[in-house]
């Protein structure tokens, strides 16, 4: 316990003053005049003792309440001060001494920072200092200064060593502290227990000698060295279900995953053999194991599946435990499986914001040591941790600390002391275990435990042990490490360190440690020989036949009557909320269904949650800025002009049946789209929707993108019918803020992976998103990327729409080009594209004398899946045609240009050719001077409406 926790009262305070004799009274006296004039002018020891205790008693006493005796036995106040010093360098730099490194060449710790030598102390001196002047609470076998820093030497220095100092609550340093230093860390275990858990870390040491005898040069990533997780995610999973927990959720990477999913998950060995068996050919799987049972349609490696696993506690209710499937990608699993728990934890039934119940779920993540510190996921992740619309009440971390990134040492990993080091910025208690020491290992998870529960907030555990073979087992490290291994050689088992411990405490002979050894291969044995025979051919498996079609067949329409009620209550105002700033949008919504008018973008897209909500769906809407809209177009959420105080129309509809959450983001692209990512596949009757503040900065969730939601279906067969809006458009503001980079999106597109759309109205957006809405929970889902308008376009009236837009129509993946009226036989260019191009190219028509009679033109506003049958249909109908241009104002290496190509040119006839009007070839997506984009947004627009300029435009360097 801290100085400054101490709990006292004026018996403690005056005990603690008459200890003070002679001349160090007068000394005290001094330096309490000088401290009451400015506090920092005394040492801080003595400040902190002013601080606590107040004046020195005496001055308050008459003089001859200090006897003559008392006033000639003396202390000297600086060895006193010095003592406390050390104390207090103990509790904070104890872990610098502390066993926690089974082997390595860390194992031998010292510091001067807690020896009694550098703050100028004998033994001597510590012993004629009374204990209760160094620590308050020191239990009665602790009588002076020397028993106080030994005892303190054994809590802080130990195999469990502690740092908080950088936590800023005082109830929870209280609370740390009183655990540690009332030797309550360690856990005390009746014998019965060691014995259970000396098994368990046997089993788990079996089962991998097990697997690298049968499997040989198979790669496992295997555990040893940190047998010791097993036990501890046993613990987690029995206090979770002792608390009727409903959920916890684990996210980890490859080192130890089997071990895991065989002995807490319960996968079932001989399916874990069997997936052995499916590889025999070494040469080709890929780096990180062999084929893996197919949970989608094309499957992963047996290190990234997860699984799901009920613990029944008592008749009714069940502990879920859920091991997310991850991709190689270290660490990017983390916010999924933060979004996982937030789901679980959510009640979205009612209107409003989601009811969160932090004790519903827990999530436990498991890091590598050099990923951890390595990848900055993890502090996107961390910075998640207690935001309102994020926070999971608490993650549970544990580091899986194998002193080596594959060959790296930890001087190239990292430049902090420890791997732990960056959840210290977010104040997360970090406790450093030797997994060597089971009882330690399993102590820690019961603090962590116990503070997740207390306090809602993150702890972590770096678990500190090393890594038997190489990054795989057929990595050799002693080309790399040769130290380490040499070391690591000769070091034994975790299994055998504990049972010698035990053996030599009496509690286990060594024939009982024999027996268990033998037990546990027999049944691996046994399970392995049981196993029938399986052939070598791997499984082909299809998509589901609900992908190849079906999203076409959602009515998506909504009655005029409900339309009108919605927007009624949406542009309600209440009493009490003053939008001074606001009102003047707010009336024109208002009034945006009455005849002769247009929903504008804003206004259609309010009406469009406002309908799913009304149908009982719940939509969970973040972004940077999410709230607003980066363009000023939404206003989701009402700021009270005189208080604040936030209003938020889609959460006070009268009809709606369901919760509607909207987040302003962190900055954040890959933590944050991880998040609603997972939340959606948690929970699949959500509409998440994920909003880019400018499309281009999605690629800095590109890992997010590529690795879980353009293939998580076809790997793993998670579903998700997210949306993600991407403002995409060329309006002259440079490379960074014109590009969505369509392209990556359409390359990745196939196995009906997604939904690619560009609309250019409000009702197409409305019909869209319900249609989004709709195929939640279904086997149809699939997540929407769809690009949407920036500043420009939003105000454009031409992507206004009419309501009887929204009462009878539809999504059109391939629309009219609005004013163009001309006679299909007459067509002789049909002129195709998206977006915001074509509303400037309608401008332009609109502006000219000339009646078009020669052009035809169609937007493409769903790429993918292509509308190949509409488009055929569309060419069927133009009797003259002679060519097609694809118009595009994104470069021609870019945007969708690549993607149609091949797929019109499917549909030509001989003698009609496609050509290409747009910018040329360029390594950046946009020019940066403004004047210049004009320049070449007019000539891409002449080109694609003149009948003799149109065509391919001139490459330019
Ligand atoms: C984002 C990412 N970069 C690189 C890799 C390749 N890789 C796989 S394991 C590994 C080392 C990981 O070290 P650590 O985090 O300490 O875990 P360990 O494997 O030692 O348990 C690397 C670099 C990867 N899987 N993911």
């Amino acid at each position: 316990m801290g100085v400054l926790d101490v709990e006292q009262n004026e018996e403690s305070t005056e005990r603690f003053w008459q200890n003070f004799h002679g001349p160090n009274k007068g000394y005290v006296e001094e330096q309490y005049d000088l401290y009451k004039e400015d506090p920092d002018a005394v040492d801080s020891s003595l400040k902190d003792i002013f601080d606590q205790y107040g004046a020195p008693v005496w001055l308050d006493q008459s003089a001859s309440s200090v006897s003559e005796g008392e006033q000639a036995a003396s202390i000297d106040v600086k060895k006193l001060t010095s003592a406390m010093k050390l104390v207090e360098a103990i509790r904070h730099f104890g872990h610098l001494e502390a066993d926690i490194y089974p082997v390595g060449l860390e194992k031998e710790r010292n510091t001067d920072l807690v020896d009694p030598k550098t703050y100028g102390l004998t033994e001597g001196d510590l012993r004629n200092i009374p204990a209760s002047w160094l620590w308050d609470n020191a239990s009665t076998d602790v009588e002076n200064g020397l028993d106080v820093v030994n005892k303190l030497k054994k809590y802080y220095t130990g195999t469990m060593a502690f740092e908080f100092e950088h936590v800023n609550n005082s109830e929870e340093l209280k609370w740390l502290n009183k655990i540690i230093e009332s030797g309550e860390a360690r856990l005390s275990m009746p014998d019965e227990e060691k014995k259970q858990l000396l098994e368990r870390v046997t089993q788990v040491e079996g089962f991998e000698k097990f697997l690298q005898k049968t499997f040989g040069g198979q790669k496992r990533f295997s555990i040893e060295g940190l047998e010791a997780m097993v036990p501890m995610l046993d613990h987690i999973v029995k206090y979770a279900t002792a608390d009727k927990t409903e959920n916890v959720m684990i996210g980890m990477a490859h080192r130890g995953r089997l071990s895991v999913l065989a002995h807490v998950l319960g996968k079932p060995l001989d399916i874990i053999f069997s997936e052995f068996h499916h590889s025999p050919d070494k040469e080709l799987i890929p780096s990180e194991g062999s084929k893996g049972i197919n949970y989608g349609w094309s499957g992963d490696v047996k290190y990234h599946f997860g699984a799901v696993k009920e613990v029944k506690h008592g008749e009714e209710s069940a502990t879920r435990l859920t091991m997310a499937h991850n991709p190689s990608h270290l660490e990017f699993v983390n916010p999924v499986v933060e979004g996982f728990a937030r789901a679980a934890q959510d009640d979205r039934s009612k209107r409003g914001y989601p009811k969160q119940d932090k004790n519903k779920a827990i999530p436990v993540l498991i890091h590598g040591d050099a990923a951890f510190i390595g990848e900055g996921i993890v502090a996107e992740t961390f910075n998640l941790s207690n935001l309102p619309g994020y926070s999971t009440g608490g993650s549970l971390h544990i580091i899986a600390n194998n002193l080596v990134g594959y060959t790296t040492d930890q001087t190239d990993g990292r430049s902090t002391r420890y791997a732990s080091d960056l959840a210290k910025g977010f104040e997360v208690p970090i406790m450093h275990v030797n997994a060597d020491d089971p009882i330690a290992c399993v102590s820690a998870v019961r603090i962590a435990y116990e503070y997740r529960q207390k306090f809602n907030k993150d702890i972590l555990i770096d678990l500190v042990g090393y890594r038997r073979y190489g990054h795989n087992e057929m990595d050799e490290p002693r080309m790399t490490q040769p130290v380490l291994y040499q070391k690591i050689d000769g070091h034994p088992t975790i299994a055998n360190v504990f049972a010698k411990d035990l053996e030599e405490k009496g509690i286990i002979s060594e024939e009982e440690f024999t027996q268990i050894q033998q037990k546990t291969e027999n049944q691996l044995k046994e399970i392995y020989e049981s196993m029938k025979e399986d052939s070598d051919t791997a499984e082909l498996k299809n998509m589901p036949e609900e992908l190849r079609n079906g999203i076409d067949r959602f009515d998506t329409t909504v009655p005029f009557e409900t339309l009108k009620a919605l927007n009624d209550d949406l542009y309600h105002r209440p009493e009490d909320i003053n939008v001074k700033k606001l009102n003047r949008v707010l009336k024109r919504r208002e009034k945006m269904l009455d005849d002769g008018n247009t929903i504008d973008w804003g206004a259609g897209e309010a009406l469009a949650y406002a309908t799913i909500l009304k149908d009982g769906t719940p939509i969970r809407l973040t972004g940077q800025d999410a709230e607003r809209g980066t363009f000023a177009h939404r206003h989701a959420v009402w700021n009270d002009w005189d208080t604040n105080k936030k209003y938020i129309p889609l959460q006070e509809l009268k009809d709606a049946g369901a919760s509607f959450d909207i987040r302003n983001s962190p900055l954040s692209e890959a933590g944050v789209l991880g998040f609603e990512y997972g939340y959606s596949v948690h929970s699949p009757e959500t509409l998440v929707i994920w909003e880019a503040q400018f499309g281009d900065f999605a690629n800095a969730a590109q890992v997010i993108f590529d690795q879980f939601i353009s293939s998580a279906r076809a790997k793993w067969g998670d579903k998700s019918n997210m949306i993600m809006l991407l403002p995409h458009g060329y309006e002259g503001q440079g490379p960074e803020h014109s590009s969505a980079r369509l392209e990556r999106f359409l390359q990745m597109a196939a196995e009906n992976n997604w939904i690619v759309a560009y609309v250019t109205s409000s009702a197409q957006f409305f019909h869209l998103v319900r249609r989004q809405a709709a195929l939640g929970g279904r086997e149809e889902a699939r997540p929407l990327v769809l690009m949407t308008p920036k500043s420009s376009l939003l105000r454009n009236k031409r992507v206004a729409s009419e309501a009887k837009e929204y009462t009878d129509g539809q999504f059109e993946p391939i629309r009219n080009q609005p004013n163009l009226k001309v006679s299909k036989k007459n067509a002789k260019r049909l002129l195709i594209g998206s977006g915001k191009v074509m509303i400037d190219i309608e401008e332009e028509i609109v502006q000219l004398d000339e009646k078009f009679d020669w052009l035809r033109a169609l937007r493409l506003e769903q790429f993918y899946p292509f509308p190949m049958k509409e488009l055929a249909n569309e060419l069927k109908q133009l009797p003259n045609l002679e060519e097609v241009v694809w118009v595009q104002e994104e470069p021609k290496n870019m945007g969708a240009w690549g993607f149609v190509k091949d797929k019109i040119e499917d549909l030509l006839e001989e003698g009609q050719r496609l050509r290409y009007v747009g910018r040329p070839d360029r390594s950046s997506p946009a020019v940066g001077e403004p004047n210049i984009h004009k320049l070449e947004q007019n000539e891409i627009i002449l080109k694609a409406i003149n009948p003799t300029l149109g065509g391919e435009t001139d490459e330019r360097n």
